[in-house]
């Protein structure tokens, strides 16, 4: 970043420190992953100087020799690599590319069904408040009492309410998700199936968690997160949907330029591009692996330690920790662990008592552990760590007295954090861990 330092040193320092901060503490969110130098060089290139609205050989502005080449690519490996027939890669991320399959295959005030927000599933599956529930009529659908999806159950509902478009896939759903079943409820009510792929995209190329590409209409996923490329989309349209509807391609690309969104960000593509590459060397599929073999020793060791698991456990590389039994709340959790260099998520758990600005569980995951190098061995150590805050945690705050209530206070919160001492005894553990497994940036 020479000339960045020389000409912007405050942003350049930013950059630095946020940096440091990756590289000194343990990246936990499952929704996030270190993506290639390469990837970072492709975003940072003069391509995003480039306007080019329109698609490959169809543009409405001048200058695109290359532009069009780099989205040929681009489309091209997407294809490859997921085998389907067509795809767009120019949404700006999943939130809008989920709405332009709502707006490209629905007309306003179509219902949509999607998996409620407290049972894992994302914003954009028609939840309260969100453009998709704004615009459409939305149903959602809860998991069972055991945290599993209950096919019965979501069947009966979209028996009765009969939607146009049905949604699977999610945010915070730690198991395998059946997508056969899926598709034999969709096709009893002749609906659209769409399938949201974004946390497990990677682990779908790697072969570690099975595909939905025979059972889907349309896929959509975005590429930063398994996949471990820049923050973009992919919309996937499958030989099943396009024999449904022969213009859904065309469609969906329809959806996104003139529909919701104006020039594509070249760069952001060229980094897709990039990222798809490397997602096909067969590197990715020993990564894809480690990545549920290390949420599989982490979850093993969390329940060892006594942490109750939703649904019990994981196949894929996300956890979900339901604090009840612990008797704390996610947000201080979730601040105590990034005090010691754990970075994840407060989260709802199904059924949560809590409201979600204070829910009851956190949310965690091992795709960016993996791309370290780390493997079963430093997972367990992380769950031992995880066990020692909270037990440390649980006491001092049975010491000070304090109920639920007063954990919602930022002050009392760290009132509770300087009695907790294993959260420095861990903070070097983990300065010690992260210094053993540099971030390298190189697949
Ligand atoms: N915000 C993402 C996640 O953390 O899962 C989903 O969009």
């Amino acid at each position: 970043m020479k000339t960045l330092k020389k000409s912007d040193p405050e942003v350049a320092d930013l950059i630095q420190k946020e940096q440091g901060r990756q590289e000194n503490t343990l990246m936990m969110i499952p929704s996030e992953n270190i993506a290639s130098q390469a990837v970072e060089e492709a975003l940072a290139s003069s391509l995003g100087n480039k306007y080019a609205e329109g698609y490959p050989h169809k543009r409405y502005y001048q200058g695109n020799e290359f532009v069009d080449k780099v989205e040929t690519l681009a489309i091209e490996r997407a294809k490859k690599l997921f085998n389907v027939p067509e795809a767009n890669v120019q949404a700006l991320s999943g939130s809008p590319a989920n709405f332009a399959v709502y707006t490209a295959l629905l007309s306003p005030g179509d219902t949509i069904m999607g998996l409620s927000l407290s049972s894992g599933g994302h914003l954009t599956h028609g939840a309260a408040r969100t453009a998709s529930d704004k615009y459409f009529r939305s149903i959602q659908y809860d998991v069972g009492r055991d945290g599993f999806l209950d096919y019965e159950k979501i069947r009966k509902l979209a028996k009765k309410e009969k939607p146009r478009l049905i949604v699977a896939g999610y945010t915070a759903y730690p198991q395998i998700i059946d997508w056969k079943q899926f598709a034999s409820i969709a096709k009893e009510i002749g609906a659209y199936l769409l399938t949201d792929i974004s946390h497990i995209a990677g682990l779908i190329v790697a072969g570690v968690y099975p595909t939905p590409v025979p059972y889907a209409d349309v896929i959509m996923t975005t590429t930063h997160k398994t996949l471990r490329g820049p923050r973009g989309a992919l919309i996937l349209s499958t030989k099943k949907g396009l024999s449904k509807d022969p213009d859904l391609a065309k469609k969906i690309n329809s959806a996104i330029i003139p529909g919701i969104q104006g020039g594509p960000h070249m760069n952001t593509i060229a980094g897709i591009g990039v990222a798809l590459k490397e997602a096909s060397k067969p590197s990715f599929k020993t990564y894809g692996k480690q990545v549920v073999k290390n949420a599989r020793a982490l979850a093993q060791e969390l329940v060892k330690q006594g942490f109750e698991l939703v649904t019990g456990g994981t196949t894929s590389h996300l956890i979900l920790i339901d604090l009840r039994n612990k008797k704390l709340l996610g947000n201080t959790v979730a601040e105590a662990f990034e005090a010691a260099g754990i970075v994840l998520n407060r989260n709802a758990v199904p059924f949560d008592p809590n409201p979600p600005y204070y829910p009851s569980g956190i949310r965690l995951g091992t795709p960016a552990l993996t791309s370290r190098g780390m493997k079963e061995k430093q997972m367990k150590m992380v769950a031992r760590f995880m066990n020692l805050i909270v037990a440390d945690l649980q006491k001092e705050k049975e010491k000070l007295g304090f109920m639920i209530e007063d954990e919602k206070k930022r002050d009392k919160r760290k009132t509770l954090f300087l009695k907790t001492k294993s959260i420095k005894a861990v903070l070097s553990k983990v300065k010690e861990l992260t210094r053993q497994f540099p971030i390298k940036k190189a697949y």
